[in-house]
């Protein structure tokens, strides 16, 4: 299997889950901007959408859609404690959080990260409208994680967006139990393996705002 991603992006939630699954697996980096991948190829002809992540299966199939490649390699290899099986209804709740990071965390952030808008609209309207449903995340974040005690995908996926308020300039303190939850994560293994895999390092409160 191999992973196509770009450093620190929302691909990194797919490697966290093949390190909580204990997949081997390839690496190559993209570079979103030329959309030239590390080996010289052309990323557009493996993703014609141009975006990360992709993962490239043991039958050379192409999966793209980050929410997708998760339910993919957890089904596959019967991580039910990430994914429970068909038939339990825990199932999709794992899902609906999925799919509400998916869709309204991380595209949230995507007039965040766009050069072309304008920092007043930022400010205005697409910072608070992330706050608002940062806001709903810490409101039902009574346990260690979004489904009580248990790791699910969606927890990988909700930790590489925490890692990115700081460059939005938003301060994660402002939501002590995202706070508690983001530092938590910090010390998981499989996450730190991760963020040491791709050369990042988000250990220090202070760094971050
Ligand atoms: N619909 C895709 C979107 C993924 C996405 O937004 N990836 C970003 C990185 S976090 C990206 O590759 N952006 C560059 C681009 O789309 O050209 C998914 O859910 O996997």
């Amino acid at each position: 299997m191999k992973l196509y991603y770009a450093t620190g992006t929302c691909s990194l939630a797919v490697r966290i889950i093949i390190n909580e699954i204990g997949l081997h697996s390839e690496y190559e980096n993209v570079n979103l901007k030329t959309k030239k991948t590390s080996t010289g190829q052309d990323y557009l002809q493996i993703n014609p959408k141009g975006s990360v992540p992709v993962i490239v299966t043991d039958n050379n199939e192409i999966l793209t859609e980050n929410s997708v490649i998760q339910q993919y390699l957890a089904d596959k290899h019967h991580a039910t404690q990430l994914l429970p099986a068909l038939g339990d209804f825990k199932r999709y709740r794992v899902l609906e959080w999925l799919n509400y990071i998916s869709t309204e965390l991380h595209k949230g952030c995507g007039p965040l990260f766009h050069p072309g808008v304008p920092q007043e609209l930022k400010n205005d309207i697409f910072k608070p409208a992330l706050k608002n449903k940062l806001s709903y995340v810490d409101k039902n974040l009574r346990h260690k994680f979004l489904l009580d005690d248990d790791f699910t995908l969606p927890d990988a996926y909700l930790f590489v967006i925490l890692t990115w308020l700081p460059l939005f300039k938003i301060d994660i303190h402002e939501w002590p139990h995202l706070s508690r939850y983001f530092s938590d994560l910090l010390q998981k293994p499989t996450i730190k393996k991760a963020l040491h895999e791709e050369g990042l390092n988000y250990e220090t409160d202070k760094q971050r705002v």
